[in-house]
C-alpha cells in the first residue's frame, strides 16, 4: 500500500461527493419506495408458497384419514346352481368323513370350541355363478389380465376375491389397484397391503389403523423399512380412494359352503377340475389361521404373516420356515379340522407362501403360485351345478405364467 498524497485524497474526496450526490439525484419518493418494498415481500411469499404449498402438493396427494380394519366379515355372495354346460368326463364321488381321517395328533381342542362361523342371513347375498379366489398378485398387472381373460372374468356374474399381497414388489401396483377399484373386486388384507396403510399413516401424519375385535394394540406389525422402502414410496403416490380401498379389506373373510374332497381326487384340478356333493365352511387369509383360536380370537399378525408354527404345542407362529420345530401352519390345521365335525371343521384358502405353491389339502388350499417369481398366477374357480335335481359343488384351479 502506498501513502496517499494529498493530489490523491482530493481526487477520492471528489468522487465521495461525486457518488453523494449521484445518490441524492437518485433518491426514489417514498411512494414508489413502498411500492415496491411491497413488490418485494409479494413475490417472497409466492416463491415461499410455490416451493412449500404448491409444489409438494402437486407430487404429494390430498390424503385421507385410515379407518379401522376389520377382522373377520362375510363375503355374502350366493353361487347360483348352474345348468352343466358339457360333459366333464371324472367321476363324481361319494364323501364319507372316515376317508379324510388323518392319525391322530397330540393337539385338542376344548369341548365347547367353535370358529364362530355364523353366516348372514341368505336374503341380503349376492347371487353370483362363479366365485373366484386369485393368489398375490403382487403389482404384475399384465399377468393379471391375462387370467382375467383366460377366465373369462364377468364382472356381473362372477365374483372375485384377491387374497392379499396384489400391490408391492411388482411393476404396476396403481394400475392393479385402479382395476380392483372400478370392478368393485373384493379383497382381503395381505402383509403387502398393511405396511402400505402404515407407511401412509406416517407419512402423512395419520393415526395407525387398528383392528376391530379384541387385542387391537399389541398385534400391530413393526414397520421395519426405512425411506426407500418398496411399500414407503408406493404409499406416497397413491390417491385417498386407493388408500380407502385397501383399508376396506378385512383381514378374514367367510366364504360360505365350499367343497371338500380327498387329495387323491385334485389331480383334475387344473383341467375339467372337481366335483363333488359335501361341503364344508370357507374362508379366506392372506397368511394363515391358527388351528387353536376362533375366527375372533386370531390374531391380525399370525394371519398377515405366519408361514409356520413351532412345535411341540404349535401356539406360537414364524414366518420363517426354517426355525427349528416349525410345521407348515396347513399341515397343523388340515390334521386337527379332521378331528372336527364336519359343520365345524373349516377350509382355508389362503395365499402369501410361494415357496409351497399350488398346496391342495382337505382343509388347506393354499393359491401363492410365485408370480413374482416368474412363475404362475394362480385362481381357485369355484361353482355350483344342478345335476338330476342334485347340487354338485366344483372347484377348478386356473393358471397363466408370470
Ligand atoms: C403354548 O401352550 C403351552 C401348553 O399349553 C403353554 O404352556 C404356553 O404358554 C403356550 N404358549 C403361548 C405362546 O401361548
Ligand atoms: C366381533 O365383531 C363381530 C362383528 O361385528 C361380532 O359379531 C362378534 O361378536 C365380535 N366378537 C368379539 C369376540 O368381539
Amino acid at each position: 500500500m502506498t501513502e496517499s498524497t494529498p493530489l490523491l485524497k482530493r481526487a477520492r474526496d471528489e468522487e465521495e461527493n461525486l457518488e453523494y450526490e449521484e445518490y441524492e439525484d437518485f433518491e426514489m419518493s417514498p411512494r414508489v419506495k413502498y411500492s415496491l418494498l411491497t413488490l418485494g415481500i409479494l413475490s417472497s411469499l409466492a416463491v415461499l408458497y410455490f416451493f412449500t404449498v404448491f409444489l409438494p402438493g402437486y407430487f404429494i396427494p390430498e390424503s385421507t384419514d385410515l379407518v379401522d380394519i376389520i377382522k373377520v366379515s362375510d363375503s355374502n355372495v350366493q353361487l347360483i346352481p348352474l345348468k352343466p354346460i358339457k360333459k366333464t368326463g371324472f367321476e363324481l364321488f361319494a364323501y364319507e368323513d372316515n376317508q379324510l381321517k388323518g392319525e391322530e395328533m397330540e393337539l385338542s381342542f376344548p369341548e365347547d370350541f367353535s370358529y364362530e362361523y355364523n353366516s348372514n342371513n341368505k336374503e341380503h347375498k349376492r347371487k353370483v355363478e362363479r366365485l373366484i379366489l386369485i393368489g398375490d398378485i403382487h403389482g404384475h398387472y399384465i399377468q393379471f389380465r391375462h387370467l382375467l381373460r383366460k377366465l373369462n372374468y364377468n364382472a356381473k356374474k362372477d365374483h372375485i376375491i384377491v387374497l392379499g399381497d396384489f400391490v408391492s414388489k411388482g411393476p404396476d401396483s396403481i394400475k392393479v389397484l385402479d382395476y380392483l377399484m372400478k370392478n368393485k373386486i373384493d379383497c382381503i388384507l395381505g402383509n403387502h397391503e398393511y405396511y402400505v396403510l402404515q407407511n401412509y399413516a406416517s407419512f402423512h401424519g395419520k393415526q395407525f389403523p387398528d383392528f376391530v375385535n379384541g387385542s387391537a394394540h399389541s398385534d400391530g406389525l413393526s414397520i421395519e423399512g426405512f425411506n426407500d422402502d418398496p411399500e414407503f414410496l408406493l404409499a406416497k403416490k397413491l390417491q385417498a380412494d386407493h388408500i380407502k380401498y385397501i383399508n376396506s379389506c378385512p383381514i378374514i373373510k367367510k366364504i360360505g359352503e365350499v367343497p371338500i374332497y380327498r387329495k387323491k381326487d385334485s389331480n383334475d384340478i387344473l383341467n375339467g377340475g372337481v366335483s363333488t356333493k359335501s361341503t364344508r365352511k370357507g374362508v379366506v387369509v392372506h397368511g394363515g389361521l391358527r388351528w387353536d383360536l376362533s375366527l375372533y380370537e386370531q390374531q391380525p399378525v399370525d394371519n398377515l404373516e405366519m408361514r409356520s408354527l413351532i412345535g411341540p404345542y404349535f401356539n406360537q407362529s414364524t414366518d420363517d420356515p426354517h426355525e427349528p420345530n416349525a410345521v407348515s401352519w396347513s399341515k397343523i390345521w388340515n390334521k386337527q379340522q379332521k378331528l372336527l365335525k364336519s359343520d365345524e371343521s373349516l377350509v382355508v384358502y389362503y395365499g402369501h407362501d410361494a415357496r409351497r405353491g399350488l398346496n391342495l389339502k382337505n382343509y388347506a388350499r393354499g393359491l401363492d403360485t410365485g408370480c413374482d417369481r416368474g412363475d404362475l398366477l394362480s385362481a381357485m374357480v369355484l361353482w355350483n351345478e344342478l345335476q338330476d335335481g342334485v347340487v354338485i359343488h366344483k372347484e377348478k384351479a386356473v393358471q397363466v405364467h408370470c
